[in-house]
Parts: C-alpha cells; structure tokens; sequence
C-alpha cells in the first residue's frame, strides 16, 4: 500500500532531454505538462497524496524523478545518478525526504559509486537492481549493505540492452510481473508469473501498480488487455512527450 506519491513538474528545457530515440522527435513541452497533469489525476484517482515538486529548468530530465532517489517502508537512499547531466537533481530531493523520514534512515550513494531508481525494483522486502550504464557494481554494493541493515535482500540484474531494469521488466504484485525482451527468460525471475509483452508494445512495459490498480501508457492495446486479464482495474495515461527521452510511468514518481 503507499500512501505517498512525489512527482516533479516537467522543465520548458524538457526539449533537450537525454535520449535514445531522436526519431520520435523532441517533447512538446505544453503537451508534456498536460500528460503530467493527468498522471497526477490517475494516481489521485488510486488514493494517494502526491507532493508536486516546482521545476527545475536546469536539468532537462528532472520530471523523471523517480532516477533521484529509492523509498522503501523504513528508508530511503538518495542515489547518484550515472548520467552526468542528472548527477545534480539529487540536491533538490533532499529536503523533501526529510519531510517524510528522519534524518537517519537517510542514506546517500557515494562516488565512485553510482545509482539510478530507474534500476531498481522493489518486490516485497527484496530489491532487483540493474547493473546498467547509469548503475555500476559499486553503486549496487552501496545500495546492497544500506539494504541489510534494515532486512531487505538485494539482487544484482545485468542489462544488456535497456536503459534502465524497469524499462523492461515491472512488479505488479501478488506473484505478477510484466517482462519483455531481454528478461523474459533470466533466471531470477523464473519463480514470478511471468507476462510476455509482445515487442511491438515493448514500452509499455513500463506499468505502475498503485494501490490495486495499474496505471498502463495509453495506446498499447495488448498491454492493456494482459493487465486487465490479470483481474487489475487499469487507468491509462498518454506518456507519448516523455517517451521521446527514454521515460515512462514509474520514472515519473517516487511511491511509497
Ligand atoms: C534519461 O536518459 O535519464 C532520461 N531521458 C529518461 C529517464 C527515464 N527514467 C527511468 O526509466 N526511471
């Protein structure tokens, strides 16, 4: 259950995002703050209080800002991110985790070692973490005996092809999870029942679980019909401005 949503107004900047996919265009910025004003409508629709950062014009990516920290039930750890255009929007969260823990159960990923949410995943007390081009093996170590010292597990993830593990693989609870390409078939995840997305829908992957419903992009019909299949109530939102740079639903927000 989280009672607790933060999300961060896209940046007029939000143009020069970093991405992947040129070919899909730059991010039209006034279309980017009407999908956000609908994302915080559909998380308010599953009974969350969501705390509305200002924008931050500096930092292109800043709206995904899920990267910039991981909230658990009794911590949270402010990462480092790898992408040195986003290495600085850590500062600004900081003030706001204070509002939610104390100041000992934050914690912070520490050069050389680097972290972002993006890569981690969390299934009940254990946390899937990517081995990425923005997360190194020193970040995850970090992240790992953070972890520990609260009973929560760690598990190591390597990426070969995504940005980011969430960019392909999503926990949905209850045993539930949404794979495509490069994890349909990895070992740690065998035990969970899987659901393939076919490749044309890849993106869409990218589904967040909120409180018993799940909040699928909109315009992915096969998506959409596997989630309902599962017997979840799905709400959708259109995320096409910030799919142009590599981002999805999760990236959006920090839950907990
Ligand atoms: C980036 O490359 O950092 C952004 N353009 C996209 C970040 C997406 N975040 C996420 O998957 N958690």
């Amino acid at each position: 259950m989280f009672h607790n949503v933060i999300v961060k107004t896209p940046c007029p900047s939000i143009c020069e995002g970093i991405t992947s996919a040129p070919e899909l265009g730059k991010p039209i910025y006034e279309k980017a703050l009407q999908q956000h004003a609908r994302y915080i409508e559909a998380l308010r629709q599953c009974g969350v209080e969501v705390t509305i950062l200002p924008a931050d014009d500096r930092y292109p990516d800043s709206c995904f800002v899920e990267d910039v920290a991981v909230l658990t039930r009794k911590c949270a750890v402010v990462t480092n991110p790898g992408a040195p255009s986003r290495n600085g929007e850590t500062a600004a969260i900081v003030p706001v985790l204070e509002r939610f823990y104390p100041k000992e159960d934050i914690h912070f990923i520490r050069e050389p070692g680097t972290l972002e949410g993006g890569d981690v995943m969390m299934v009940g007390d254990t946390f899937y973490v990517g081995l990425s081009a923005r997360t190194n093996a020193e970040g995850i170590a970090q992240f790992a005996a953070i972890l520990h010292r609260y009973g929560f597990a760690c598990e190591q993830v390597p990426l070969e092809k995504v940005l980011h593990l969430k960019t392909g693989v999503n926990y949905l609870e209850n045993g539930n999870l949404l794979v495509s390409g490069e994890f349909t078939d990895k070992p740690c995840f065998q035990g969970y029942h899987r659901v393939q997305i076919p490749e044309a829908e890849a993106y869409a992957a990218n589904c967040i679980w909120v409180n018993g419903t799940v909040i699928v992009p909109e315009g992915y019909p096969a998506v959409k019909a596997a989630v309902e299949g599962l017997g979840y109530p799905v709400l959708t939102v259109d995320t096409s401005e910030f799919r142009k740079i590599d981002g999805g639903l999760s990236c959006l927000s920090l839950r907990f």
